[in-house]
């Protein structure tokens, strides 16, 4: 093909993607480039002024970025397998990762969200939704470690999740995919009025953040998608997408697009909650695993559970109603005030914003426009509080400033749109490189949005970096909302896919974020808390090596008595008591990964050695000036041989 001919084809596909035609070198020059430099400039050795804590989407993790410079900070592992730390191999953490369906290495995780007290970001916790097997993890911000998973029975695509109501009473989880409830052997296209859509409550125990499967609410077979929480004047209330009202089995992507209206689900939970107080409810089948990690024992441990409290919504009257929405709703936001409800309709240009005040006298009014398997829907024009119209194409989510503003993400023509409260008209568009899923304002999900920065999470990025073959990392861009137009301050690259984000100010973690473990309160079966204590145990063919690591050796440093077909655990407590002063460990064909263990800490692999020899093990992290030095050998003997157990540090062999 001619060049030039390649180069027109380029070009129009290139307009197509950015469809509002926007040239993506605008204000990269001149004066006005070099002030949007300056705001996101970090001289060396600054801090961010943000934690934004970005979902890894199929990478199943949440990384860490510090805004407004972009920089990546951690990956935080949740549902995935992390070699680079030992998580979901070591054997303390596996159980991590059981579920009912035994051990599941990956997940695509979602929606973080920050703990609130008083509808105000605590920096307590961040939690987030696992889609694929239905889970919901716990993670606190003072490790930075996942602490807790619970998985969802009864549900199929974890979706609408993990959104935590304003004091952190319940965090919810909805089912993506209807289906069975119990799960069944049955003809597909029977699905209609068979299939559930159980939407769970998970309370949440304020000292320990420990998590509980209350109840789920067994709603009719639509998909659920996105939900928010009721705040301050609404707060008791929760509030979920659906789409597919027409239950269609095949083809969605046309057959779940017939009815003009799906709905909104809105869901008294403070009344369904006294419900369940009281009595109520019907325990039905479901096993779930609940994983526990002990921050003392350094330990996971899986608890099988069976059984959950159902309960249908027609028992509790005047608990659960239906709401239309437009043309396929999708996200779903609750401005600061808790006022407005704002749906998001996939395949309309509009927004409709409900009022809460209106739905409340709907429900006294018994404003119904009939109802959905006995859920009683709100009749549109009686809870429709206004309209944003703001002519742009695929509007998926919204987050607040707190100034009175919302800002709407637009997928198909590829921007943000900023409008106003109570007018409802649009003050600001900015296109956004390219095809923008969700955004996130810090705070911009509670009472109290920190407004800033928003930070736009694009599905597609093209052209915006070097490439990288056909896989690119997905691409992150950063507003300055400050002035009444938006402004474009940077690109830079996400891990994984972020479906949303979670930020929170620094000076709201920073202090409390954990240096070391202290050893004294390691509790560790295995921990040794100095050198004289390390040793080898045998127990038939498991040979436990209770193991230290210290700048810049292991003790022992020599193990010879280990036989083929041995399964050797190497117990290793990291003796240091100091910031940022871990020390790996590594040994040759073991069929698992490292282990980064921290300062304080001991962590588990197993080794199952293979074949005779003399075989080194290491240390994976530069810790010293000698660590090249930190390192060991292990003697292999043969299965029958009777080569004595013994080890050694500095050459003083001990049995
Ligand atoms: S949500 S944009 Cu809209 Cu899970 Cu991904
Ligand atoms: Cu310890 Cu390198």
């Amino acid at each position: 093909m001619k060049t030039i001919q390649k180069l027109l084809l380029g070009l129009g596909a290139g307009l197509l993607l950015i469809g509002c035609g926007n040239n993506s070198k605008e204000g990269s020059a001149g004066a006005m480039a070099s002030s949007n430099a300056e705001k996101v400039y970090l001289a060396p050795g600054e801090h961010d002024e943000f934690y934004a804590f970005m979902s890894g989407g199929y990478s199943g993790n949440l990384t860490v970025y510090g805004l407004p410079s972009g920089r990546m900070l951690k990956e935080i592992p949740v549902f995935s397998q992390f070699p680079t730390n030992g998580y979901g191999y070591s054997e303390e953490s596996k159980a991590m990762l059981n579920t009912s369906f035994g051990f599941v290495p990956w997940g695509d995780s979602h929606h973080p969200d920050i703990s609130q007290t008083n509808g105000e970001l605590d920096g307590r916790w961040i939690f987030i939704n696992e889609n694929n097997t239905p889970r919901v993890a716990r993670i606190s911000l003072t490790t930075f470690e996942t602490e807790e998973i619970i998985e969802l029975p009864n549900s199929a695509g974890n979706h609408a999740s993990s959104f935590v109501t304003e004091n952190t009473e319940y965090i919810v989880a909805g089912t993506r995919f209807a289906v069975p409830n119990p799960q069944r052997d049955m003809p597909i296209d029977e699905m209609k009025g068979e299939f559930k859509g159980p939407l769970s409550f998970i309370s949440i125990d304020q000292e320990h953040g420990h998590m509980n499967l209350e109840f789920q609410l067994n709603m009719p077979g639509f998909n659920y998608d996105l939900a928010h929480p009721g705040r301050d004047k609404s707060h008791g209330w929760f509030f979920f997408t659906s789409y597919n009202t027409e239950e269609a089995h095949t083809m969605q992507e046309v057959n779940a697009s017939q009815n003009d209206k799906d709905f909104i689900a809105a869901v008294n939970w403070q009344m369904i909650a006294e419900y369940i107080k009281n009595g109520g409810g019907t325990k039905v089948a479901g096993t779930y695993a609940h994983n526990t990690y002990d921050e003392s024992t350094m330990t996971a441990t899986t608890e099988m559970k069976q059984g959950v409290i159902s309960v249908d919504p027609r028992e509790v009257e005047g608990a659960v109603y239906y709401m239309p929405v437009p043309k396929s709703p999708h996200g779903l936001d609750v401005d600061p005030s808790g006022r407005y409800i704002i749906g998001n309709g996939k395949l309309s240009t509009q927004l409709s914003v409900y009022s809460f005040e209106k739905i409340q006298n709907a429900i006294q009014n018994k404003d119904f426009d009939g109802d959905a398997y006995g859920i009683p829907i709100l009749s549109f024009e009686s809870v429709l509080e206004g309209v944003v119209d703001s002519g742009g194409l695929g509007p998926l989510h919204t987050e607040f400033d707190g100034k009175g503003f919302g800002y709407t993400t637009y997928f198909i023509s590829s921007e943000v749109v900023k409008w106003e409260l109570g007018t409802w008209e649009v003050i600001d568009r900015q296109p956004s490189y390219y095809s923008v899923g969700h955004l996130m304002i810090p705070g911009g999900n509670s009472r109290n949005p920190y407004g800033k920065y928003m930070v736009s999470l694009n599905k597609i990025t093209k052209d915006r970096y070097l490439p990288t073959g056909p896989e690119l990392e997905h691409s992150a861009q950063l507003y300055d909302i400050t002035g009444e137009k938006m402004e474009l301050l940077l690109d830079f690259p996400t891990h994984g896919e972020p479906h949303y984000a979670a930020g929170i100010p620094a000076e709201k973690i920073k202090a409390q974020s954990k240096k070391y473990y202290e050893l004294e309160e390691n509790n560790h079966k295995y921990a040794v808390k100095n050198e004289a204590d390390t040793r080898l145990e045998r127990n038939g063919n498991e040979v436990h090596v209770y193991a230290t690591t210290v700048r810049s050796h292991f003790a022992p440093d020599n193990i010879e008595g280990i036989k083929v077909g041995d399964k050797v655990y190497f117990h290793i407590t990291n003796l240091e008591q100091d910031f940022d002063v871990p020390h790996g460990f590594a040994m040759i064909g073991a069929n698992t990964s490292e282990i980064l263990v921290m300062p304080g800490q001991t962590k588990t692999i197993i080794w199952e050695p293979k074949r005779e020899g003399v075989w080194p093990f290491y240390c994976t992290d530069f810790c010293s000036a000698l660590h090249q030095e930190m390192q060991g050998y292990v003697r292999v003997s043969a299965k029958n041989s009777n080569t004595k157990l013994r080890w050694s540090l500095d050459d003083e062999w001990k049995d």
